[in-house]
């Protein structure tokens, strides 16, 4: 069994996600995702999500190709659960390239290429200029 791990916010699923998470998913046979809690977003990302954690857990929950939804409450959590769930290779966006390669001591470190054109971001920037069509 080779265990995927990845980690994020994940607010406002989009297509930029599910690319991340689908290729993760394609390296192993099992993914876990670890999602940002609330408190960590606002903590240490500054980031006020429109889902509440429990939605977004539920939400990535609900795609086939996720395993398990763990909480992420810490930037040093990562080694731990590394080690806690058998972990084969840790996989994330290539916007963290370089930044989580202490890792590779322990599993497989993968930076994905992100999928262009899309962020949570820019989605609520067009919803609150109402430019999205
Ligand atoms: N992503 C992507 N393409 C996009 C947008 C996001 O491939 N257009 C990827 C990111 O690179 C990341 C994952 O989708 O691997 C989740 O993105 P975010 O929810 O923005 O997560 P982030 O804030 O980068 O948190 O400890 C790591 C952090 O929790 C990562």
């Amino acid at each position: 069994m080779r265990t995927v791990i990845t980690y994020g916010t994940f607010d406002l699923l989009h297509i930029g996600h599910i690319n991340l998470l689908k290729r993760a998913r394609n390296l192993g046979d099992r993914l876990i995702v670890a999602v940002s809690t609330d408190e960590f977003n606002l903590r240490e990302k500054d980031k006020v999500c429109t889902h509440t954690y429990e939605d977004r857990k539920a939400i990535l929950e609900a795609l086939r190709f996720v395993d398990l939804v763990i909480p992420e409450e810490n930037w040093e959590q990562k080694s731990t659960d590394v080690d806690k769930h058998g972990v084969d290779v840790f996989v994330i966006g290539d916007d963290w390239e370089g930044r989580f390669d202490f890792l590779k001591e322990k599993c497989e470190v993968v930076y994905l290429p992100r999928t262009a054109n899309i962020s949570t971001t820019e989605i609520k920037k067009q919803i609150l200029t109402g430019s999205c069509t």
